[in-house]
């Protein structure tokens, strides 16, 4: 069986470092793994995306470098959240496209989803109406890789995808108090008010609800898309409907994590952004039934003592 070199751009974040975790475990026979990470290429540049991809010879790509942020990033930079995605998304396609990647897995996320809407959402209602204000930048930046893995299709037949997962965490993510997403900002600033015997404050009112995945399960369920699923359209890759969590709550878990034993309140002043974006798993639930997810308070705590344990390491928290 010939060998699959497989390339993973944004292989030093979040979710790349998760895949190379689980990649390290299992040892597969007939497949290199390549974890790159921007020191090896600009993918906003075709020149410098076309030298990585000269340099691996991928024979199948995992795309996960993006620009990504919290609320507050997303509505703070729109026009680099939707510049520098076109242009990594449109020299990763190209050099796929040129080089006869076997295939590409994109990776999109649920904000992309219209905001009004019917729930629970699931993959089909991708262009259904505008996504929600905060995030428009990005959510039509990632739409546009959907309708890229058609077009390549229709005109070149590229075996290109792309999964849509919901909210992410655990460790290796961007902890920065302000640009971050909510769990990471959460565990970064409760770590401090404790540190400093201070109330630890939750921006906006706590009720919007979000569905939360944890990187090793994500990670896992990308290798498996990468091997095994064969469709163009996309799949969300998610906990079930039941699983949603409200701010609130994630606040909870995240002080018992950090055994925080303080006043907790919220800034009803900060921005709540998209109330829910219910997704259902019908569709990954058909392929794989008995997918089993990490439950939530214990992956929050791997993630809580991944943070304390790296903190004060140089270069090793990004904050
Ligand atoms: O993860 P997050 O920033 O993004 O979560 P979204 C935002 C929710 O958490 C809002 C509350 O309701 C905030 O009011 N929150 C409370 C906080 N404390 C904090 C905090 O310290 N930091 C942050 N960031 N939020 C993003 C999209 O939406 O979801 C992205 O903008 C991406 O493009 C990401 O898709 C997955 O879930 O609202």
């Amino acid at each position: 069986m010939t060998k699959k070199v497989v390339l993973v751009t944004g292989g030093s974040g979040l979710v790349g470092s998760a895949i190379r975790e689980v990649i390290a475990g299992e040892r597969p026979e007939n497949e290199e793994w390549i974890f790159a990470s921007s020191k090896d290429a600009d993918l906003c540049d075709p020149a410098s995306t076309a030298a990585m991809f000269e340099k691996y010879k991928p024979t199948h790509v995992i795309h996960l470098a993006a620009q990504v942020g919290g609320l507050f990033a997303n509505m703070k930079y729109k026009v680099e959240f939707w510049r520098n995605n076109i242009a990594m998304n449109d020299n990763i396609f190209q050099e796929c496209h040129k080089r006869g990647v076997e295939k590409l897995v994109s990776c999109l996320s649920t904000c992309i989803f219209p905001d009004k809407t019917t729930f629970p959402i699931d993959e089909t209602m991708i262009h259904d109406g505008p996504p929600h204000f905060s995030n428009e930048g990005y959510a039509y930046a990632k739409r546009m890789v959907d309708v890229q893995n058609r077009m390549y299709k229709a005109q070149h037949g590229c075996n290109f995808t792309a999964v849509i997962p919901t909210n992410i965490f655990g460790k290796h993510d961007n902890f920065h108090l302000d640009n971050s997403h909510v769990i990471p900002g959460l565990i970064h600033r409760g770590y401090l008010c404790k540190q400093k015997g201070e109330p630890f404050t939750i921006w906006g009112s706590g009720t919007p609800l979000r569905q939360f995945i944890y990187s090793n399960d994500l990670a896992r369920l990308m290798i498996w898309t990468m091997r095994e699923y064969q469709e163009a359209d996309p799949i969300i890759l998610s906990v079930g409907e039941e699983d949603e969590i409200s701010i609130a709550d994630v606040a909870r878990s995240v002080a018992k994590a950090l055994d925080f034993q303080g006043e907790v309140n919220f800034d009803t002043t900060k921005a709540d952004g998209q109330f829910k974006k219910t997704a259902n798993n019908a569709k990954l639930r058909k392929y794989l039934p008995d997918f089993k997810f990490t439950p939530f308070d214990e992956a929050m705590a791997s993630t809580v003592k991944w943070f304390m344990e790296n903190y004060e390491t140089p270069g090793a928290v990004r904050k």
